[in-house]
């Protein structure tokens, strides 16, 4: 291959990149602003902006708004976070797909004029909880008894409830057979609702194993609040919790790790190469400014 056709063939792959990474900007940033403001327009014609009286009521609504909007328009972050080849379009894609569901919402709302709910769903428009369940010790042994081999011990697996969720639609971790010092080391990405402040960790035994019996036997749970730490991992050792009396078992302890994301511009800034397991923080942006996308295009 000569030279200039070698030369040709880099500047063309480049360029599609290019194509490709403004692509991503517009799908995730762009068009989710443009719904984001389309839906709240909606409210102007629900309150009755024409109509006379009201006038000093709709521009407090419309203020309130507004200080909210911006907020929004600023978690989104900076144009260039969305160019740069190292941001996962999986984890993208994962939370456009939340947003467009809090944007409809937000659309169904402002058809009703609800206000209230507008500014709960905009304060909170983006959530995203990554969840490292770690290990449990010294559990009790739900599998004891005079009929069963001593061998057999709890089988422990983990359910993640967020607050309104039924059990059955709950992920959960794999079953450690017979050990009450279980390790699942077993992530999750869960999606959160504007109004869920709360992670259950609900501990079972499992009895799939055995022929007579229900699926799983209570063990205790721990609860996670998330939403006053943003964009940090937390670690945390507990007391495992009782679900009858909610007070702790016999020195059973539950281990986890859990990092709420609660802008696309933290999400952006989550460092792939560390993957859920190392990321202490949330990398600083402060570097990444950028004046157009034209700017962008133009450099190869
Ligand atoms: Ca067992
Ligand atoms: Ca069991």
């Amino acid at each position: 291959m000569t030279l200039l056709k070698q030369r040709q063939q880099m500047n063309m792959s480049a360029s599609m990149l290019q194509s490709e990474l403004v692509l991503k900007l517009w799908r995730h940033q762009t068009v989710n602003l443009l719904e984001l403001f389309k839906a709240v327009s909606m409210l102007a014609q629900a309150v009755g902006l024409e109509k006379p009286g009201k006038e000093q009521e709709v521009r407090d609504v419309m203020e309130g708004l507004n200080t909210r909007l911006r907020a929004v328009q600023a978690g989104f972050g900076e144009m260039s976070l969305y160019l740069r080849e190292e941001v996962e379009d999986d984890i993208l894609a994962l939370g456009s797909a939340q947003l467009k569901k809090n944007i409809s919402q937000i659309s169904e709302y402002a058809g009703k004029a609800d206000v209230k709910s507008i500014q709960l769903y905009l304060d909170n428009i983006f959530g995203m909880l990554f969840v490292k369940v770690v290990k449990a010790s010294k559990l009790p042994n739900l599998d004891a008894g005079f009929f069963k081999s001593s061998q057999d011990m709890t089988d422990a697996c983990v359910v993640l409830r967020l607050c309104g969720q039924g059990r059955e639609e709950c992920p959960q971790t794999a079953v450690v057979k017979d050990d009450l010092n279980p390790t699942w080391d077993e992530e999750f990405i869960l999606p959160v609702l504007p109004d869920q402040k709360k992670l259950t960790f609900e501990i079972f035994d499992s009895d799939e194993d055995q022929w007579v019996g229900r699926g799983r036997d209570e063990i205790g749970f721990v609860t996670a609040t998330f939403r006053h730490e943003s964009g940090a991992w937390i670690k945390r050792k507990e007391p495992v919790l009782s679900f009858k009396s909610s007070t702790p078992l016999s020195k059973s302890t539950f281990e986890y790790h859990l990092l709420f994301v609660n802008t696309f511009q933290q999400l952006l800034c989550m460092d792939p190469d560390d993957g859920l397991d190392a990321v202490d923080t949330l990398r600083l942006v402060a570097n990444h400014t950028m004046q157009s996308v034209n700017y962008f295009l133009t450099q190869t």
